[in-house]
């Protein structure tokens, strides 16, 4: 994958999406300038998961932003995503790339420093920074990173890095300056009124 596709990273979120359609979500944030979009879901039933991969990833292909799927490497090769996004207690990288092959997106979330370091001996696509702030959307996180730990992070890594976590209008500039390649959003996005005018305005500051 390009670096560029990480600048602006929708991560969906149906419950703060206040009852809209996800696949109005994700095409509204695209046409705003979504570059990447995670489908995140915590509690759907397999088939459903994979009723709405296709879906989203229908809504997706004709904007050529590519579909990551979070956690389930059975999923994500049962829709043909572009990639998956697993987290530390997921299924370890070695596995996932041996069942997705070499050309899929593997995404992988580092939540301290020697995790920043032990992903430098992986081929990773991107490390996601988690979190940079603390965030009402996600609570059993780890201590947050703050901007200093961002800007360490991103010199200790060796690849492409998103930042996530509290990340908004407010904080977006701020944590590019730590030489980031994009943001990962939930809130920011999947809860703006208008999340087509969220996302332009994101990426009008990043
Ligand atoms: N992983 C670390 S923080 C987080 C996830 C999924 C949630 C980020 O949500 P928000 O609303 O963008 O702060
Ligand atoms: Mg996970």
């Amino acid at each position: 994958m390009r670096p560029d596709q990480l600048r602006l990273y929708l991560v969906t979120d149906r419950p703060l999406s206040f009852g809209r359609d996800l696949e109005w979500i994700v095409e509204e944030a695209v046409k705003g300038g979504t570059t990447i979009v995670q489908l995140r879901e915590k509690s759907l039933d397999t088939r459903e998961f994979i009723e709405l991969g296709l879906r989203l990833k229908r809504t997706l292909a004709p904007y050529g932003v590519p579909l990551i799927i979070n956690d389930r490497v059975d999923v994500a090769l049962a829709v043909d995503a572009d990639g998956v996004h697993i987290g530390q207690s997921d299924m370890p990288y070695e596995i996932a790339r041996r069942l997705l092959g070499p050309d899929k997106i593997i995404g992988l979330s580092v939540e301290n420093m020697d995790e920043v370091a032990e992903a430098n001996a992986l081929d990773v696509d991107y490390v996601a920074v988690s979190p940079v702030y603390g965030t009402p959307t996600k609570t059993d996180t780890a201590p947050p990173f703050g901007l200093d730990g961002l800007k360490r992070a991103a010199a200790l890594t060796r690849h492409p890095v998103v930042a996530i976590g509290g990340m908004n209008r407010s904080t977006a500039s701020g944590a590019m300056a730590c030489g980031i390649d994009g943001i990962a959003v939930v809130s920011a996005i999947c809860s703006a009124p208008e999340p087509q005018q969220a996302a332009r305005e994101l990426l009008n500051l990043l």
